[in-house]
């Protein structure tokens, strides 16, 4: 009887769901769609106003949880200052935010922290409640009671809603970081064992490698197993289209404090973007395993002014011209007939 009772409003709760859910997929669907199509280039176009509109609330929140960073790390002993354009000690957070892109990812990741926390609070303490009420002893005559089609459709529902918020700024972003909205210029990275090969075509396509400097040749403040002996220079404030491809494994080419990682892979060409906003030195490392020395290809890539780097671009060209034809990135096979 009891069963029998409950299965007609379980099938009933089931459907329902089923429905609805589908439902919610094909919504979701067609929303992507339009988005991809209609709403993507006018984001793109005026994506800083728009990232602060959708925002505002995460980035209330990341205020926050940020204060309350600070906070742990003054009490720890570290200054906010210390986080800066590489890995400091005891550092649990990510690198201060220094493009667009990875301050989205701040406030993303800030948004799901409180998500988590929320969830998991509320599982704690619904499980400690349970232990207690229930116990033998606060308990000892167990109902029989099986099925609750309403607690059964709320706890199918809620958690699809959580997810359907959380789709929404993930996807957002997934869209954000893919290409770069209006490239000012291009660079192009070429991954090797164990050594980056950087391009400037859009300057005269001269280009150079960059290794790691050796612990033994490091001149003071110089960071062990980040400095390479050639920089990748940039502009500041300029939307710059990295194109990666490799010429042996897949590598990656990753700049924490630019949101930026990005597979470099042999016979394909891949598109990320940044636009620094704060000139100084970033460093980054290779993040696939390549190979034997995959820890040891570090990216450094130094930001300055656009004069500065109209300065760099005119004696790089001089400096870098010497060096044999830089080969292309990807190579292209041809025929020829006889
Ligand atoms: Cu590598």
């Amino acid at each position: 009887m009891l069963v029998g009772g409950g299965v007609c409003p379980t099938i009933i709760g089931s459907c329902f769901i089923t429905v609805s859910g589908a439902g919610i997929v094909l919504e979701l669907s067609r929303h992507i769609q339009t988005y991809r199509s209609v709403c993507l280039p006018q984001y793109y176009a005026a994506y800083d106003e728009e990232t602060e509109r959708i925002m505002s609330f995460s980035k209330n929140i990341a205020a926050l949880v940020t204060a309350l960073g600070t906070g742990i790390a003054a009490v720890a002993g570290f200054s906010a200052a210390a986080l800066a354009s590489q890995p400091v000690p005891w550092q649990t957070g990510f690198q201060a935010a220094v493009t667009p892109v990875m301050e989205q990812i701040n406030d993303f990741h800030n948004l799901l922290l409180v998500i988590i926390i929320v969830i998991t609070i509320f599982v704690t303490a619904l499980m400690m409640y349970v232990m207690w009420r229930f116990s033998a002893k606060n308990n000892p005559e167990p109902s029989k009671t099986t099925h609750n089609t309403l607690i059964e459709i709320i706890w199918t529902a809620v958690p699809i809603m959580i997810l359907v918020v959380i789709s929404v700024p993930s996807l957002k972003l997934l869209y954000l970081e893919d290409k770069a909205p209006n490239a000012e210029m291009t660079l192009k990275v070429t991954a090797n064992q164990f050594y980056w090969n950087y391009e400037y075509p859009d300057h005269g396509g001269f280009a150079f490698d960059a290794t790691m400097v050796d612990e033994a040749d490091l001149k003071k403040g110089q960071p062990r197993l980040l400095t390479a002996d050639e920089a990748v220079v940039v502009p500041v404030n300029t939307e710059v289209r990295v194109l990666l491809a490799a010429a042996d494994v897949i590598h990656a080419w990753a700049m924490p404090a630019f949101g930026v990682k990005t597979d470099a892979v042999p016979g394909r060409l891949n598109e990320t973007w940044f636009k620094v906003t704060k000139e100084g030195t970033y460093y980054g490392q290779c993040s696939e395993l390549c190979g034997t020395n995959h820890g040891f290809m570090p990216i450094m890539v130094k930001v300055v002014s656009k004069e500065d780097f109209a300065k760099w671009v005119a004696k790089a060209k001089v400096e870098y011209a010497s060096d044999e034809a830089a080969e292309p990135a990807v190579k292209v096979a041809t025929i020829t007939k006889n």
